[in-house]
């Protein structure tokens, strides 16, 4: 939307809350929302249907909130859900943790009691300002119908800047229901708020300046990257970099993407799962940790990284820099941009680190062949039930480069936030590691498919989680997005049954599950569904999948029930079990 359009297509008049809101979200140019009615909001739902704008019923408020995570990560525009009073606005509360710790910028409107009336045990009433208020960066609560389009400008501002995340308005029944005269300049918006990053801040210079003669000092730097280079966008820059200097770069799950895997520069994972990233580490004489909180799984349970390695530490949040591993030198401020200015602070000696950088480099497609001869015979297994490593395989093979592949919280993310590879750079791994709650792979799906409807879209969950989401197949169809649904069937709360496996000598309680024929059920509730037992058939099942474009498929991938082979760790020689470890 330009912005004359948003300045001149401003209403005025007399209109209640719930219109002056889907107003300015209109004037904000959102994307689909996601959400449940109730009646606090339904002025807003009028109005929304009023005015044209996408909104999708979902089944469970929590799926509405994954979505619009979903969708703003893919966009990096805030998503935007709703809940209605209590239970509404309650079921929010995991989504919107999801989005507070991974810095996804959201807006989610919540219903509250008619003011006249709280505290006097009206139907579905909570203390829901108290529950939400630590699941999002900030609540604001809007107490007169007049200050809508001011406080959800102020929640546009506070979504996208500094380190993104959610806001969730929460909107009285009788400020949603009552009316205002609103002047048409009552209806702005700060165009510069509607992405993140809003505003770009520098590191200090002098600090770019140290961090500049560490690593030209270097004989074996290494950049390690988190989500936060998705939020700064800040892909070229970090590419420039990685290039100009020959510096090899490691992700964590959520940083997949800040260079495409294939690049001859990436190697990989890092942490508690790591092809060769971690024997890199080892050695590395300077770390480059950009937009990455190094938290429990990027650092093996902070083990890593070694103490003795100086650390260059950049992130836009000052308060996160050393805290779990000291920095030798702070760079405060966005990605993109810090890497820009280190970029251009090592420039003159470019040509000369590249030369002495050349062996170094050289190690990585040698490690990296040898690692795949070691790994070829699960990537490459026949086995059945299907093995883990042959699943991601075929989805490398299958998903051509503009793919988005959603990750749920179970084994799913795991191997594949190990073996998966995205083939450009950008946000086209999408795991639910801001909060890695189960259940996040298909509402996920649902909104990164509306975000993307050019690109081919694949979410891939445990049984678990999608038992717990099956209703939102229903959405999925009636949105009409051909999205494929990949159910790694294990029959199992595989993650639980693993560690009592390791741990517990296999004594098992509450992590089994019935043999489901996830297939059959998608076929019943009017999608399509595949069952896949034989891995010779993955690839051709996944190309069916991705075809069909106006209605889910769900594969349902039969895949190995042996709980001592379920971890991706006991078969990427990164952990060693031993009992009583935590090892995943
Ligand atoms: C909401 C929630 N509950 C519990 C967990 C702990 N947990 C992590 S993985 C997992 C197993 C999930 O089973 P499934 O989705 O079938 O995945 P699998 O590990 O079998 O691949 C559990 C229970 C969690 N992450 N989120
Ligand atoms: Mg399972």
């Amino acid at each position: 939307m330009t912005d004359a359009v948003r300045t001149s297509n401003r209403p005025a008049g007399r209109m209640n809350g719930g219109h002056a809101l889907a107003e300015m979200l209109r004037l904000a140019g959102v994307g689909p929302m996601f959400g449940m009615g109730g009646f606090q909001l339904l002025p807003f739902y009028d109005a929304l249907s009023q005015l044209g704008m996408r909104h999708f019923l979902i089944n469970d408020e929590r799926c509405g909130a994954f979505a619009a995570e979903a969708y703003a990560r893919v966009t990096n525009r805030p998503g935007v859900c709703d809940g209605t009073l209590g239970p509404g606005a309650t079921n929010l509360v995991t989504g919107l943790i999801e989005a507070l710790n991974a810095g996804t910028p959201m807006i989610a409107l919540a219903g509250d009691t008619n003011r006249a009336h709280s505290w006097k045990n009206m139907t579905q009433e909570c203390r829901q300002a108290e529950i939400l208020r630590p699941a999002v960066k900030e609540l604001i609560r809007v107490e007169l119908t007049s200050r809508v389009p001011e406080l959800l400008r102020r929640a546009f501002a506070v979504a996208t800047s500094g380190r993104p995340g959610p806001v969730l308005l929460d909107v009285p029944e009788d400020v949603c229901h009552g009316e205002h005269d609103f002047a048409a300049e009552d209806f702005a918006i700060d165009p510069t708020t509607l992405s993140a990053p809003a505003r770009r801040i520098r590191p200090d210079k002098a600090d770019i300046t140290s961090a500049a003669a560490l690593l030209a000092r270097a004989k074996r730097p290494l950049i390690l990257v988190g989500g936060g280079i998705h939020l700064s966008a800040g892909y070229e820059a970090l590419l420039a970099l990685a290039e100009a200097q020959s510096i090899p770069v490691a992700h964590t799950m959520s940083g997949k993407g800040g260079i495409a895997c294939t690049h001859p520069l990436s190697v990989g994972l890092f942490g508690r799962y790591s092809r060769i990233a971690n024997e890199l580490i080892e050695p590395a004489d300077c770390l480059l940790v950009v937009g990455c909180k190094l938290g429990e799984i990027a650092t093996k349970r902070y083990v890593l990284p070694p103490g003795n390695i100086p650390l260059v530490h950049l992130d836009i949040l000052a308060e996160e820099i050393g805290r779990c591993s000291p920095a030798a030198v702070a760079l405060w401020g966005d990605a993109r941009a810090g890497l820009e200015d280190l970029t251009e602070a090592l420039a003159d000696d470019a040509r000369q680190a590249r030369a002495a950088r050349a062996d170094y480099i050289g190690e990585i497609p040698a490690r990296m062949t040898s690692w795949r001869q070691e790994a070829a015979a699960r990537l490459d297994s026949g086995e059945r039930p299907i093995h883990m490593a042959r699943l991601c395989r075929e989805l490398n093979n299958a998903l051509p480069a503009d793919s988005i592949l959603v990750a749920d919280g179970g084994f799913a993310g795991h191997w594949t936030g190990l073996l998966y590879d995205t083939k450009v750079p950008g946000r086209r791994f999408i795991p639910d590691r801001g909060l890695a709650s189960i259940g996040y792979g298909l509402p996920g799906g649902i909104g990164a498919a509306l975000a993307a409807p050019q690109m081919p879209v694949v979410a891939i969950t445990g049984d678990g989680g999608f038992n717990m989401m099956l209703g939102e197949i229903e959405t999925a169809r009636r949105a009409g997005i051909g999205l494929t649904i990949v159910v790694v069937n294990n029959a199992a709360s595989g993650y639980v049954k693993a560690l009592q496996h390791a741990m517990f000598r296999g004594r098992y309680q509450s992590s089994d599950l019935v043999e489901m024929d996830y297939a059959a059920i998608a076929r019943a509730m009017g999608c399509a569904g595949i069952r896949v037992d034989d891995p010779g058939r993955l690839g051709a099942a996944l190309r069916e999948g991705l075809a069909e474009r106006s209605r889910p498929t769900v594969l349902d991938i039969v895949v190995t029930r042996d709980p001592a082979r379920m971890l991706p760790a006991v078969d990427n020689r990164t952990v060693e079990i031993r009992q009583g470890d935590r090892v995943a």
